[in-house]
Parts: structure tokens; C-alpha cells; sequence
């Protein structure tokens, strides 16, 4: 017989066929969101998962689960899966790197030019008829090309980030737990190392690319809003969390800093609402990864991931061995 296994959230048809030469599948194609009572009633007897980085994958859900061999989730960042808990219930749990890195770096990029040079603002400003002239001062910006940028957190998709300001002619300072090797640097724009305080000094624009958990919550708050320039953006393409939300519409309702573009929300998909009042802010729905190509990809790799984990192979992204 072959392996059952609940597939979380709606996903490509393709994938499903795939999934169910391997499995039993259950699947969830109309998309509902399973509170996390319902979610343990779905995996019970389950032998895996193929879960979303909205699951929460905790002891209280894993005891409940003694059949559970593997959860694979389809997103790099893993910060909803604890790892330990897992292990603790001979649980694999796998995620998905790499074929997310340049379409993400390439969203980052978009995030950063709407920001600056206020596309959204200005769109509605249009939609909103009140275009009725041409005005040397209207939606002025900061420049991108020819600025600093600054990078917190310096992994694969931060490098490819860096390696597109080469274009902009831009000069690159990251911050990261650990420094890239010489090499790595040369790479990524020659980026340069920098501590948070200095980065946050320095830059023109900062974009926030580090992975969530309880060292990296709030890494920007109030303080670090003052340390920013008066002109400077900030884009947050990682995770709700790592921006204290109430601070940042403080400092860009008091222009304390010139604009953000935010793809990730503490609390998403609710947001605070705030945003909503406020001008300098472009705010997309947790988007970067979404190509179509990528999500695919993301998709297809998840499914690799539970096919080798429940035929007693290696995971190719198993995160603990
Ligand atoms: C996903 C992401 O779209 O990979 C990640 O960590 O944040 C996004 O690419 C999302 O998390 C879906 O699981």
C-alpha cells in the first residue's frame, strides 16, 4: 500500500499527479486554511506532509501525530517549523533553497524601485483623476542608480540582490551573522561589511533579506529607524517579525524615513491598517517568490523532498539529519 500523506494547502494540478504515484494523496484544492485543531485531524494516520510556510509544525501538533515520518514545506524561510520538536518525534522536515533565489532577488528589486521612486503612489494619484498637470515637483524621489545600498542579512538571495546593483552602478554594504568569504564579497558587488548601526547610517536604501527567529525579531525597531537617513527606504522581503510594524508607521508617517515597500507583515495575511493611511508605503501580499516558473519549481522541489524522505532516502533539503 502505498505511503498516505495530506497536502496542505491548494497546489499545481501537475504537482498532485506527481505526488499520487508515490502517495495517497489527500489534497486541498479549494484552499481552506485549517485551524491547527483541523490540521491534526486532517494528518492523522498521515505518513507526511507537504506543507506551506502558514502550517505551524509544533510539538502540540506533532504528539498528536505518531504515524508522521516527514513534513516538506514549500518556502525557503522555515521559521513555523520547529526543527527540534521534530527531531524530538523522528520527524524529517525539508524546505525549499536555492530555485527561489534570483526570482526573489528580482521582486526585491522591484519593491526597491517602486519605493523610491513612489510608482504606486503616483499610480494612484492618476487613477484618482487628479492629473491635470505637469509639475517639476511632483512624486520626487531619491535616486537609485549611484547609491548606497545596504543588505541585512547576506544569504543566497541577499548575493543575488547585490549582484543587480552592479547595473546601478551602486556601492553594497551588508550586514550578516557571519561574513562572506573574500570571494563571496567580490561576487555580491564587493560588498562590504558593515554593522548593523554603521549599515543603517550609511545607506540609502536597506533591504531586509535575513531569515525569521527569536534573534532576529524586531531587528528593525524604533532605535534603528533613527539611525536610517531622513531620505532613506527600507524593503522588507523576509518576514513579518523582523520589522516592529507600529515602529515603522511611526517613523514614515513622520517622515522620519522617506518611503518603504514591504512584501512580508507581522500577523499576514491581517496587517495593521495603519499602512493603509499612509502614502509612502508600497505594500504587496507576500508575492516575491511568485513566478510562475519559481512557484513551480518551489512546488516540484517540495515534492522531491517527501518522495526521497518516505522512501527511506536523504531529503535533498532535509533540515535535520
Ligand atoms: C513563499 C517564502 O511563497 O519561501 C519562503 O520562505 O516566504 C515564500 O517564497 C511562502 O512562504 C509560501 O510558503
Amino acid at each position: 500500500m502505498k505511503p498516505a500523506i495530506l497536502v496542505v494547502r491548494a497546489i499545481f494540478p501537475e504537482v498532485l499527479e506527481r505526488l499520487s504515484v508515490h502517495f495517497e494523496v489527500e489534497s486541498n484544492q479549494d484552499d481552506v486554511i485549517f485551524s491547527p485543531s483541523e490540521l491534526a485531524a486532517r494528518l492523522k494516520g498521515k505518513a507526511g506532509a507537504l506543507a506551506t510556510a502558514s502550517a505551524r509544525i509544533n510539538t502540540e501538533l506533532l504528539q498528536q501525530l505518531p504515524d508522521l515520518k516527514m513534513v516538506a514545506s514549500m518556502a525557503v524561510g522555515y521559521d513555523n517549523i520547529d526543527l527540534a520538536a521534530c527531531t524530538a518525534h523522528g520527524v524529517k522536515a525539508s524546505n525549499t533553497p536555492e530555485v527561489l533565489n534570483e526570482t526573489t532577488a528580482d521582486f526585491g528589486w522591484a519593491l526597491l524601485m517602486a519605493t523610491a521612486r513612489r510608482v504606486t503612489e503616483a499610480e494612484h494619484w492618476l487613477r484618482g483623476g487628479q492629473w491635470n498637470k505637469w509639475r517639476y515637483d511632483y512624486f520626487l524621489g531619491p535616486d537609485v542608480h549611484g547609491s548606497t545600498l545596504g543588505i541585512i542579512g547576506m544569504g543566497r538571495i541577499g548575493q543575488a540582490i547585490a549582484r543587480r546593483s552592479l547595473g546601478f552602478n551602486m556601492k553594497v554594504i551588508y550586514h550578516n551573522r557571519s561574513r562572506l568569504s573574500t570571494e563571496q564579497e567580490l561576487h555580491a558587488n564587493h560588498a562590504q561589511y558593515a554593522s548593523k548601526e554603521e549599515l543603517l547610517g550609511k545607506a540609502d536604501h536597506v533591504i531586509l533579506v535575513l531569515p525569521y527567529s527569536a534573534a532576529s525579531h524586531h531587528t528593525i525597531g524604533e532605535a534603528e529607524l533613527k539611525l536610517m537617513k531622513p531620505t532613506a527606504t527600507l524593503v522588507n522581503l523576509a518576514r513579518g517579525g523582523i520589522v516592529d510594524d507600529v515602529a515603522l508607521i511611526a517613523a514614515l508617517r513622520e517622515k522620519r524615513i522617506a518611503a518603504a515597500g514591504l512584501d512580508v507583515f507581522e500577523n499576514e495575511p491581517k496587517f495593521h491598517s495603519d499602512f493603509l493611511t499612509l502614502k509612502n508605503v508600497v505594500l504587496t501580499p507576500h508575492i516575491a517568490s511568485a513566478s510562475e516558473a519559481t512557484r513551480r519549481a518551489m512546488a516540484n522541489r517540495a515534492a522531491d523532498n517527501l518522495i526521497a524522505g518516505l522512501s527511506g532516502q536523504n531529503p535533498p533539503d532535509w533540515l535535520n539529519p
